[in-house]
Parts: structure tokens; sequence; C-alpha cells
């Protein structure tokens, strides 16, 4: 029997409401698939940094690193400034375990409502790809004059071939993979950013050259952003910088009906370092607390997680489990018009997945 150690970051926010109902989920899924999944809860976040100055302690990555994956929760807390959330623990996992390839699938399941006029559920199914390891969220710049009235801060994007290289090739990896409609956009704003990502536009047209069956396109952002509302159901595989993929998978989350519903996967996947998975939505602080929040994300990047562990069968099973229960339309949390509470949503996808 095949065991998976797995460590736990439930964060803040909705965060330790959604991750408990994910792994009894993926415990569920375990059990019914044969495999043992062996979670190990780390308390880093918001409360860390009240009791001890820091979002993670010292060598917190040296403690990640022999977990065969990380499921995350969300980090974030109103009292203390994003940056220092993001740059003292989601980041730097990001960087150490070369978690290259962000994967953010936006799918628009059966019974969910969406906002736009005239399109159905079951239209809109992309992958966007965000670089996640450099880009604009590379941590060179500084401050001058600090707190001066004259002081200056400079933020330096990062853009190496290398970099642009692997994910741009992974993007098409990935369209040759799912075989739907064999598509890479690569999206970029090159007409203004004309050094990074200049060299961003020439590897993708270079690594498009070895994947003559994939047809591409490029987009400059503002065009990419106007398309995913004007007409999301062409897109297949969105490729993107670290910033641009992240702005556009939260529109595509909203396009597909909600950001509840949006997993993600940081991959390594040459796979020489735990990869992570956790929803795209934040740490939520305006409804944590009232037990609202969707599971439907987590349960879903933990789907992404057994898919990643080679628990294929798990993975699809999880997934269907999901889509049956959005599909039915009884049991949903608020943001899709549902009264139901995160637990009775994470219940009725175990019991899926228990019946399927
Ligand atoms: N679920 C992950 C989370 O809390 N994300 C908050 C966030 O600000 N993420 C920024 C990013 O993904 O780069």
């Amino acid at each position: 029997m095949s065991h998976y150690s797995i460590a736990v970051i439930p964060g803040d926010g909705i965060g330790p409401e959604v991750i408990p109902e994910a792994k009894r989920v993926l415990a569920r899924a375990a059990e019914r698939f044969g495999f043992v999944l062996r979670f190990e809860d780390f308390d880093w976040g918001a409360e860390h940094y009240f009791r001890c100055g820091s979002v993670a302690p010292p060598g917190f990555l040296e403690r990640l690193r022999p977990f065969d994956a990380i499921l995350l929760g969300a980090v974030g807390h109103p009292d203390i400034p994003d940056h220092i959330t993001l740059h003292g623990l989601l980041l730097p996992i990001r960087r150490a375990f070369d978690q290259y390839a962000n994967v953010r699938p936006a799918v628009w399941y059966e019974g969910v409502d969406g906002p736009l006029k005239g399109r159905q559920p079951g239209q809109v199914d992309l992958v966007i790809v965000r670089e996640n390891t450099e880009g604009e969220y590379a941590p060179v710049g500084g401050f001058v004059h600090q707190h001066h009235a004259d002081e200056v801060a400079v933020q330096s994007a990062v853009f190496t071939r290398k970099g642009c290289e692997r994910v741009i090739r992974y993007a098409f990896q990935l369209a040759v993979r799912r075989n739907r409609k064999r598509r890479v956009t690569s999206v970029t704003k090159s007409n203004a950013q004309a050094y990074g990502m200049v060299l961003w536009d020439r590897v993708f047209r270079s690594v498009a050259a070895e994947f003559p069956s994939v047809e591409t396109e490029s987009l400059l952002v503002d065009a990419a952003a106007m398309n995913f509302v004007r007409r999301p159901e062409s897109f297949d595989v969105v490729v993107a910088s670290n910033l641009f993929g992240d702005i556009l998978s939260d529109l595509a989350a909203a396009v597909t009906g909600s950001i509840g519903l949006a997993p993600s996967a940081n991959l390594d996947p040459e796979r020489r370092y735990p990869s992570m998975f956790e929803p795209v939505h934040g740490s939520a602080p305006d409804i944590a607390g009232r037990g609202i929040a969707n599971p439907l994300a987590t349960i879903l990047s933990g789907a992404m997680m057994l898919e990643h562990l080679g628990q294929t069968a798990a993975a699809q099973a999880v997934q269907q489990a999901v889509a049956a229960v959005l599909a039915e339309g009884r049991v949903r949390t608020p943001d899709l018009g549902g009264h139901s509470s995160t637990r009775e949503v994470a219940e009725a996808v175990a019991m899926r997945l228990a019946a399927s």
C-alpha cells in the first residue's frame, strides 16, 4: 500500500475552515482507493506572527522538504501587511522548492450560474499556467530615504531565459496532455514592458516551434482580460507571468461562477521537491469564522495533489464527486447562491465519493 506524507498549512482566515474539510474528503478517497495519507499540520501564518514576530519559524523550509506534498489553505490577516505574509511564507516555499509552474484550472461546472449572458456551463474549461518563481514577484528592489518625504522605491521584475522557457514548455506539454483544443495563449505586455516581456515573447516563439501541432496566440494582458469575458470558451492553456497569471486566474474564476471553485497546484514538474496545492482564494477575512466558506476549491486542489502523487483514479473520483454535488444544486455555500455550511458541502462530496 502506498503511503504519502502531506505537510498541511491551514494558515489564516477561512484557511483553517476549509482545510479540515478537504482533509476529510481526501482521507475518504484514500480509504476507498487503498492508499494512506499521513497529514502533519503546521500552525504557521498570522497567529505565529503575533506570537513570535514571524509568520513561520526559522528553518521552516527544511521542515517541509521531506514531505511528498504540501497542502495550504490561505494566508493573510487584516492586521498584518500582506507583503509580510506573502514574502514570509508563500513565496519562499514556491521559490525554495522551484515550484515554477502554478497551474490554475477554471472550469464552468454544470449547475453553477456564471455572470456571462448567453453562455452555458460546460463551455469554459481553461487552465492558466502562471510563472511562479520570478517575474514581477522576484524579491529585487529596495527603498531609499525610507519613510522620509523624498523616499524612493525601486521594484524590478526578473525574466530569465531559463525561467520563461521551462514554464512555457510546461504549458505546451499540458496542452498536448489535455488534448482538448491544443491551443496555448501567451499573455504579456511587451509593448510597454520592453525588455523582460520581449524576452518572454521571443522564447514563446522558439518553444512553440517544438510543438507544431499546437495552435498559438499571443495577447497583451489588457486584450486577454477583455477576451476572458468576451470569448472565454476560446481558451485552452494560457501561459503568463507571475503577476498577470495571478490576476487572470481571479478573472477566470469569476467568469466560471466563483473563486470558491478555483483550485491550484504549485508544481515542481521535475519532482525534486514537494509541490504545493492551495485554493486560488485568499483568507477572506470578511467571511472567516462563519462556517460558510466554500471548501470546493481546497478539495479540488487536493484532487490535483492526488493526481500529482500518481493516484489518478482517486483524483478523478474526487473531481466527479464535486461535479455531481454542483450539478445536483441542493448543497451549496452562499458564494454560489446557497445556504449550506462549509461542513455540509464537504460532507455531500464525501458521501458522493463513498457512493460512486
Ligand atoms: N490560498 C492561497 C492564498 O492565501 N493566497 C493569497 C495570496 O495573496 N496569494 C498571492 C499569490 O498567489 O501569489
